[in-house]
C-alpha cells in the first residue's frame, strides 16, 4: 500500500546534536497539526504552514497535553518533496527516548512505521527517480572511500539511466521498423533494412559489453582493493598489517608461527578503500594447524589483487620460493622488513630478484619503526589505480546491472545471428523485445516486484 502515511526516525540511533523523524503521505499535515504548536500554549491547525520553511515549536504529547521537545518542522509539500507526496521533517533534540517519544505521538495519530528504504521506494515507485539513482542512495549511505562516495554520487545523477535510455530508443526505433515490415510486408517504402538492424544491434551490443567490462574494472572501488600480506614466519607480516592500520589488529610476538587464521580488515589509503589480510607464515611444518592456516593463506593470496611478499633485510631470495608462493600473472610488491636493524640505512641493499621475478618491485621498510611506510602506501596506490579516474560522469554499474546486461547481451547476440542468417523477423523481433526488457530492468521499469523488494530492504529505516 503506497497511499498510506510512514514515517519513522531518520537518523543514526543514539545521541547526538540533533535528530530527524520524517512523515511522508496524504495525512502528514493531519498528523502534525494534532501535535504541533508554535507556541506553548498547545497544537496548532498546519494546513497553512508553507513548504520548505522552518517552523520552530513545540511537539506536544496528545493525552497529557505536555510539550515533549521544543523542535524544527519542516514541511515539504507534494510534489517538491523526496517522496513526492506531503513530506514534515521533525528536527528534534537527538536522544533516543525524546525520539522513540515523538515518534509514537506520530504514529498514534495515524502514520505506520516505514519499513527499511520506504521512503526512497516511494520515490521510485513516485517516478522521481529510477532504480539506478534509488540504488545509488544506499551506495552513498555505504560508501567507504572518496572515489566510491563519487561513483555513487555519479550514479544518483542518473548517468547509468540516461545511457541505457539511448540504448533503449535505439531499440524501440529498430523494433517499429521491424514491426511494421511484418504487419505490412508488401510495403516497398518500409525503412527497415537488415544491414541498417545489424548497425543498431552491434552498436547497442558493445555499449552493453563496454558496461560490463567498466563493472569488472570498477569492481574493486565498491568493494575495496584486495591486498594480501605473505612470506616466512616471523618476518614482520603482522607487524605491518597493524602499522598500516595504525591499530592493534593483529597479535605480534617473536614466536614463529603467531598467526594462523588470516585476519582481514578495511583499510583506507588516499581516500581509496582497500581490505588487508595477514597471514600465516608460509614454510614447511608438520604442524596440523599451522597446515591449516597455510590453506586459508594461499586461498587469500590467489584472490589478492595486490600481493605484500615479505622478507627480512639480508635475507636472499630464491626462485623456488616465489614459484612455491606467487601465483602465475599476480601483482606482487616485495617488502623487505626490519632495515632499522642495518646500521648505515645509505648502504641499504634490496636483495637482487631472480629470473622471471626481477621486474618485481621493492621497497625497504621497517614495521616496527615506522620507516618507509608512507612511500609503501604511494607504491600501493601507483600499483593498483594510477589509471583510474572516477568522476561525476562515470558509469559504474552493479552486480545487479551487471547481471541484466548479460542477459541483454545474450539477447542481442542471438538477435545479431538472426539477422546475418536472415532469420525470420518474427524471430529477431522477438529477440530485441527481450533485450528491451532486459535493459528496462536495470532502470526498473521492468523489474519484478521480489527484486524491488530485494533492493530495498538492504536500506536503512528513515531512508
Ligand atoms: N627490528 C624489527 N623487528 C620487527 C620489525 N617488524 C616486526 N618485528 C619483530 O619481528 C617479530 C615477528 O613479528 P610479527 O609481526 O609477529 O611477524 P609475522 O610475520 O606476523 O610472524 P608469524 O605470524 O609468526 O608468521 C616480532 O618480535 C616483532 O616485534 C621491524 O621492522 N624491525
Ligand atoms: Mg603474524
Amino acid at each position: 500500500m503506497t497511499n498510506d502515511t510512514i514515517a519513522a526516525i531518520s537518523t543514526p540511533p543514539g545521541n547526538g546534536g540533533i535528530g530527524v523523524i520524517r512523515i511522508s503521505g496524504r495525512n502528514s499535515l493531519d498528523i502534525i497539526s494534532k501535535l504541533f504548536g508554535r507556541t506553548k500554549t498547545g497544537v496548532e491547525d498546519c494546513i497553512s504552514l508553507q513548504s520548505h520553511k522552518v517552523y520552530h515549536g513545540y511537539i506536544f504529547d496528545s493525552v497529557t497535553k505536555q510539550i515533549i521537545d521544543e523542535v524544527l518542522v519542516i514541511p515539504m509539500l507534494a510534489p517538491s518533496s523526496y517522496t513526492t507526496e506531503d513530506v514534515i521533517e521533525i528536527q528534534a533534540h537527538s536522544g533516543s527516548i525524546v525520539m522513540r517519544s515523538i515518534l509514537d505521538q506520530v504514529l498514534s495519530k495515524g502514520a505506520r512505521l516505514a519499513e527499511p528504504g520506504e521512503f526512497t521506494k516511494r520515490a521510485f515507485l513516485n517516478k522521481r527517480i529510477d532504480l539506478t539513482q534509488a540504488e545509488a542512495v544506499i551506495d552513498i549511505i555505504n560508501a567507504k572511500s572518496v572515489k566510491s562516495l563519487k561513483a555513487a554520487a555519479s550514479q544518483s545523477n542518473g548517468v547509468l539511466r540516461k545511457n541505457i535510455e539511448r540504448l533503449k530508443a535505439e531499440l524501440v526505433n529498430l523494433l517499429s521498423l521491424l514491426e511494421a515490415a511484418i504487419d505490412f510486408p508488401d510495403d516497398t517504402d518500409n525503412p527497415f533494412s537488415n544491414k541498417q538492424g545489424i548497425l543498431v544491434v552491434k552498436k547497442v551490443l558493445s555499449d552493453c559489453k563496454r558496461y560490463i567490462q567498466l563493472y569488472d574494472d570498477a569492481c574493486f572501488i565498491r568493494e575495496g582493493i584486495k591486498l594480501a600480506i605473505c612470506g616466512a614466519p616471523n618476518v614482520g607480516k603482522s607487524s605491518l598489517m597493524n602499522c598500516l592500520l595504525e591499530e592493534e589488529k593483529s597479535i605480534i610476538t617473536s614466536i614463529p608461527g603467531t598467526t594462523r587464521d588470516p585476519i582481514q580488515e578495511n583499510l583506507n589509503i588516499n581516500g581509496i578503500s582497500f581490505t588487508i589480510s595477514d597471514t600465516a607464515g608460509i614454510h614447511s611444518t608438520n604442524d596440523l594447524v599451522e597446515i591449516i592456516g597455510m590453506e586459508k593463506a594461499k586461498e587469500h593470496i590467489l584472490n589478492a589483487d595486490l600481493l605484500l611478499y615479505m622478507k627480512e633485510v639480508g635475507q636472499s631470495i630464491s626462485k623456488k620460493e616465489l614459484n612455491q608462493v606467487i601465483p602465475k600473472d599476480k601483482k606482487v610488491l616485495f617488502v623487505v622488513n626490519k632495515i632499522d636493524l642495518v646500521k648505515d640505512k645509505d648502504v641499504l641493499i634490496l636483495p637482487e630478484m631472480p629470473e622471471p621475478f626481477q621486474n618485481i618491485p621493492k621497497i625497504g621498510i621497517s614495521a616496527l619503526e615506522n620507516l618507509g611506510i608512507d612511500d609503501l602506501k604511494n607504491m600501493v596506490i601507483n600499483m593498483t589505480i594510477t589509471d583510474l579516474d572516477v568522476n561525476t560522469n562515470s558509469i559504474i554499474p552493479n552486480i545487479r546491472h551487471k547481471e541484466t546486461l548479460k542477459e541483454a547481451v545474450f539477447n542481442l547476440e542471438s538477435a545479431e545471428k538472426s539477422m546475418l542468417n536472415e532469420h525470420n523477423e518474427e524471430t529477431l523481433a522477438f529477440d530485441i523485445r527481450n533485450s528491451l526488457n532486459a535493459l528496462g530492468k536495470i532502470t526498473g521499469e521492468t523489474t519484478e516486484i521480489d527484486i524491488l523488494d530485494h533492493i530495498f530492504s538492504n536500506f536503512c529505516i528513515g531512508k
